[in-house]
């Protein structure tokens, strides 16, 4: 049997788990990351593209944010368009300057994952962990085969960055938590295709036929989404259809999609998804693993990297000054956001996708909604710092 030992035993080599093992060496506290898909499996797999400021802060405060800054766009503002009525939220002026990164997440683990070796970092790819035992107790171990080959690594900590459907939340004791489960009755179809963007800020549309979203890359690759039935199937999805679908919902008078060659499509259901408790004695949650939300809001990652910023809070203050009352506080002080996050996502959600009939009294709620955006600044504003994501501080004063 294979046997490793260290501080922190990281499940996962996704962004909670990559992030915080990086923040955690620069505290000097070591840790080992199993992730049981290859490393080209892991750096292919497509994803988020939204990076919130507090999110981009810590990358450069973990040195890893180069490529990020030179390669990455800077938006300042956001499209929010209904029955093809297009409205800005400058969300640069109304929050005092915070912005977000468009910066694909395959580049953030590339980054993470080539700074987290490079500093002589140990990841074990192709390693599952199977079992978490003795958390309870000051040694957890978790149990791992690497092709074939069985281990256990034994650690004072676990952190399960496992992802929704990895072994870290279903070890929490029943007792421990709650879960709470909605699920959409749309998906979002997405695609890259190799084509510049037709804007150079997102577009959330609200159309007749359903949502649509205008996301880029860079200069010659553009990512978008249309709201497609929980049963459709890519097969009824020619390019065509969906350039022709795009250019319906996203579509205003005077502005034209541009098209080009998709080159990577996927549907993807829309779910919220979060447990009340997101820690058991020494096992902890972090990121995908304890909470899902739908895309809309742009929050998944960004919410991975807040939750492993107060891990890595508690465990510097554990490891330095012998204490495990910020630890203890871990659960509470991420649920905060985690909620707020769960709220404008669902608040998004809601507001761009089509729900019933067109006309029917759930439309007629998310057009007032619309309209007072248009008519109110400090509505535009609630929208704005939500979508850039709160500050840290703002969490952590009211604890
Ligand atoms: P991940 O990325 O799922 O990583 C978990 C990792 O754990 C590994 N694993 C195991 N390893 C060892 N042993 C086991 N037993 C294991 N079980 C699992 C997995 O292989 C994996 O590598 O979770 P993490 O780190 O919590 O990160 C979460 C984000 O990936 C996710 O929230 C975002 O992608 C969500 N998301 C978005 N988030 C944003 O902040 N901004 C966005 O613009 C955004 N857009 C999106 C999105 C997610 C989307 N999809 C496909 C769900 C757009 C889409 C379409
Ligand atoms: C993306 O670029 O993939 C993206 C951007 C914003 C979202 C969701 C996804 O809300």
């Amino acid at each position: 049997m294979k046997i490793l030992k260290t501080q922190v035993g990281i499940i996962g080599g996704g962004p909670a788990g990559l992030t915080l093992a990086l923040l955690l060496r620069r505290q000097g506290i070591e840790a080992i990351i199993l992730e049981n898909r290859s490393r080209e499996y892991v750096q292919a797999r497509v994803r988020a593209g939204l990076l919130e400021q507090n999110t981009v802060d810590i990358y450069k405060t973990l040195g890893v944010a180069d490529r990020l800054l030179k390669e990455g766009q800077q938006h300042h503002g956001v499209y929010l368009s209904f029955n093809q009525e297009r409205v800005r939220i400058p969300f640069g002026e109304l929050t005092g300057g915070r912005n977000i990164t468009i910066y694909g997440q395959q580049e953030v683990i590339k980054d993470l994952t080539d700074a987290w070796l490079a500093g002589g970092g140990e990841i074990y790819f192709e390693t599952s962990a199977t079992r978490i035992e003795d958390f309870e107790t000051s040694t957890p171990k978790i149990y791992f085969e690497q092709q074939g080959q069985a281990g256990v690594l034994t650690c004072d900590f676990v952190a399960a960055c496992d992802g929704f459907h990895g072994i870290g939340r279903k070890t929490l004791p029943a007792s421990a938590y709650q879960e709470y489960t909605i699920s959409y009755p749309f998906s979002w179809l997405g695609i890259l295709a190799h084509v510049a963007p037709s804007t150079h800020e997102l577009i959330y549309a609200y159309h007749e036929r359903g949502f649509a979203l205008h996301s880029l890359r860079s200069e010659k690759i553009s990512r978008l989404y249309i709201q497609v039935d929980n049963d459709d199937h890519l097969d009824n999805w020619p390019d065509d259809k969906i350039w022709q679908e795009l250019a319906l919902r996203l579509g205003t008078t005077g502005w034209e999609l541009k098209t080009g060659p998709i080159f990577e499509k996927s549907i993807t259901p829309m779910r919220s998804f979060f447990t009340d408790n997101m820690q058991a004695g020494r096992l902890f949650l972090a990121g995908d693993a304890a909470h899902i939300v739908p895309p809309t809001g742009g929050k998944g990652l960004n919410l991975a990297v807040a939750d492993v910023k107060h891990l890595a809070d508690g465990l510097q203050a554990y490891y330095q000054q012998n204490t495990l009352e910020t630890l203890a506080a871990y659960s509470a002080t991420a649920l905060k956001r985690v909620w707020r996050a769960q709220d404008f996502s669902h608040f998004m959600t809601t507001l761009f996708h089509k729900q019933a009939e067109h006309g029917s009294y759930q439309y007629q709620l998310q057009k007032a909604k619309f309209d007072y955006i248009k008519m109110s600044e400090a509505y535009a504003t609630s929208i704005a710092e939500n979508y850039v994501g709160l500050p840290f501080e703002a969490f952590e004063k009211n604890i």
